[in-house]
């Protein structure tokens, strides 16, 4: 163990098995009622619930401990006709040219296409980019599993803001070197996933989807 790195005491609770499994069935329970919504008001969501959204998703692991993503929330409505044009021009590409007929089957039942109207419609969304590696002093410092720990630090996120009763969208639009050159990242950077949120409208449609159950996606050995 190398000596300039300091230990703390962990801040570990211990629940009796009866309240550990009550939580963990309460947890579940809530996240099984998060659905992505596609419909949304333009309704602001409270700044400071977004901001603790993205605390919790920064507390995510990450490879080496090196937290390597950036959250842009984008609020400014210039800013989100920009990029609703440049992701409608590559969408409407990948829908129409790039895109197999069997992924475009897959999709068919989600009712997606390249209209993205709640790029526009949503109050914001967030841009989530993952450093592929640092720049400190002009030099380049190695990140180690950026996508692993990007995608953990997403998923939290989308978790957080459904705990505050924020719905999301994700969108990848494809390719999505437009979103750096808009938001005037860095090179380093890269755009990983834009998670749309706000407030479903109301009556609010979702497809009729059925999730796995713990049969098909659990294997005890
Ligand atoms: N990138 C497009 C298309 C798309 C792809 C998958 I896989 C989806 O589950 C949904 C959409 C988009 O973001 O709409």
């Amino acid at each position: 163990m190398s000596e300039e790195h300091k230990f703390v005491t962990l801040d570990y609770r211990e629940y009796p098995p009866e309240e550990m499994k009550q939580r963990a069935e309460a947890f579940y329970k809530d996240m099984d009622r998060r659905r992505t919504v596609r419909d949304y008001t333009d309704r602001e969501v409270p700044l400071e619930v977004i901001e603790n959204a993205v605390r919790t998703a920064g507390t995510a692991p990450s490879g080496a401990h090196k937290q390597p993503w950036t959250f842009v929330l984008v609020r400014d409505p210039e800013i989100r006709q920009k990029i609703r044009e440049a992701a409608e021009v590559e969408e409407k590409e990948s829908y129409q040219h790039r895109m197999p007929q069997t992924w475009l089957d897959d999709l068919a039942p989600l009712g997606t296409d390249w209209h993205k109207p709640f790029l526009t419609t949503c109050p914001a969304f967030i841009v989530v980019f993952a450093q592929n590696y640092a720049v400190e002093e002009g030099a380049k410092k190695k990140h180690y599993y950026v996508q692993e720990s990007v995608g953990i630090a997403v998923g939290m996120l989308i978790a957080a803001l459904h705990n505050a009763g924020v719905a999301t969208l994700t969108h990848t639009p494809s390719p999505m070197g437009f979103l750096g050159e808009i938001l005037e990242r860095p090179d380093n950077e890269r755009a990983y996933m834009l998670l749309a949120l706000g407030y479903p409208v109301s009556d609010c449609k979702v497809p009729d989807l059925e999730r796995k159950g713990l049969e098909e996606i659990l294997r005890v050995v």
